[in-house]
């Protein structure tokens, strides 16, 4: 049976949840409209970051979709793998990451559920037209067998320092695999795309960074970069500084923000030794100082809303919206509520209730090229912007578009 014990008190866990500290800085305005219209299943939205300001949204039914500045995208789909995957529930096209050298190589990876379940990171190349891949030239990159049809992660981002990161749940079918550095489950996996260690294995095709935490360790899985994960469905890099946020879904009680510092590695996140902040399963853990705990956390119980997954978002470094600099906005599946979180100072964080994302509605933030924030889900790619400050530039005319 699962035991609880509250690590934070009532008022520190109030701290972090609502505006019961004062801000640093007044909390953000936010204006939600919609960008561009006619997708389906949008679950993610990214930019090459090629100069050309397009924004690329991933269906989870397996199709890739283009934005060219218009008020729908493209109709052709920019990859379209829907034959060698299986969507639905947690499964499809989950991840999406553009190579730091795009411009020049026209690479880009995708993180799926084959047909058989199992996870696949694989590279495509775009073709000679700027908006359409070449589907021949998939080629695969790393892959690992799901236990269940749950907790598979899905997000892939290049980090600063240009190495491929790859979030992974616990598979579905075993918590344990968080903690257990022989598999690549309930990880943040770091690998090198760039070259190939395995030249005698066609379907393992990367490098592991000599400083991987677990280079040279026994038996252990060297793409490990953090461990200790449940669900991270969505993190991202902050464009500025590097640092890490990662949304990890979690299982009856908390969802979960993890923050880590550039180059920190081999950090435990906890899971299924702790949940949030509480004891969830500590049969066989380590001593407590062994985790690090969540920066920011949302209560499943009323009267905390009803989370049921967080989706991690991005800290804004945009120009548009000054007044959003430095914070991180992110929300949860089930509410809809648009949070705005920044630090006070000392590693403790705050965050405050900014606006209302719609219920059962986003499930992935994106950044532009230029750092603004946009957001993905269902039918459409939604930008968030401070409607007092935000320069209405490249087409993004309020009047022109469908309030959220
Ligand atoms: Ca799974
Ligand atoms: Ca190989
Ligand atoms: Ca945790």
């Amino acid at each position: 049976m699962r035991t609880r014990r509250f690590v934070l008190s009532a008022v520190v866990l109030a701290s972090l949840l609502s505006s019961a500290t004062a801000p640093v800085h007044a909390q953000p305005t936010v204006a939600i409209e919609t960008l561009a219209g006619n997708v389906s299943q949008a679950i993610a939205v990214t930019a090459a970051h090629d100069g050309s300001g397009r924004l690329f949204a991933v269906q989870q039914t397996g199709e890739i979709r283009v934005w060219t500045g218009g008020a729908d995208f493209e109709t052709t789909p920019f990859l379209d793998i829907s034959t060698i995957l299986v969507s639905g529930s947690e499964q499809g096209l989950l991840g999406l990451a553009f190579h730091p050298d795009y411009a020049s190589n026209g690479f880009f990876y995708v993180n799926y559920t084959d047909l058989g379940g199992d996870t696949v990171v694989a590279r495509y190349q775009v073709s000679g037209d700027p908006n359409v891949a070449d589907s021949g030239s998939h080629y695969p990159i790393l892959s690992f067998v799901q236990e269940a049809t749950n907790h598979n992660g899905g997000d892939l981002h290049f980090g600063p320092d240009g190495y491929l990161y790859i979030s992974s749940g616990d598979g579905g079918a075993n918590w344990d695999n968080s903690q257990d550095t022989t598999n690549l489950l309930g990880k943040l996996l770091r690998i090198d795309v760039d070259a190939d260690a395995f030249p005698a294995d066609p379907d393992r095709n990367y490098t592991i960074p000599a400083d991987n935490p677990l280079v040279g360790q026994m038996g252990a899985a060297q793409e490990i970069w953090h461990l200790g994960l449940r669900n991270p469905w969505r993190f991202s890099f902050d464009r500025s500084t590097g640092d890490l946020f990662i949304g990890d879904v979690g299982e009856g009680e908390w969802e979960e923000v993890d923050f880590a510092a550039p180059n920190s590695a081999g950090t435990n996140w906890g899971w299924p030794c702790y949940e949030g902040h509480e004891e969830f399963q500590t049969s066989g853990c380590l001593g407590i100082g062994s985790y690090d705990f969540p920066i920011l956390v949302l209560e499943h119980d009323p009267p905390d809303q009803n989370n049921c997954s967080v989706i991690g978002g991005y800290r804004y470094h945009g120009t548009e919206s000054p007044a959003f600099s430095n914070w991180y906005f992110f929300t949860d599946w089930c509410t809809g509520v648009l949070w705005a979180a920044e630090e006070n100072g000392g590693g403790s964080w705050t965050a405050h209730d900014v606006g209302d994302l719609g219920t059962f509605s986003v499930t992935g933030f994106g950044e532009t090229e230029g750092g603004e924030l946009v957001a993905a889900g269902g039918w459409r790619i939604v930008r968030i912007f401070d409607p007092t400050n935000a320069i209405f530039a490249d087409g993004f005319e309020s009047g022109d578009t469908t309030a959220w």
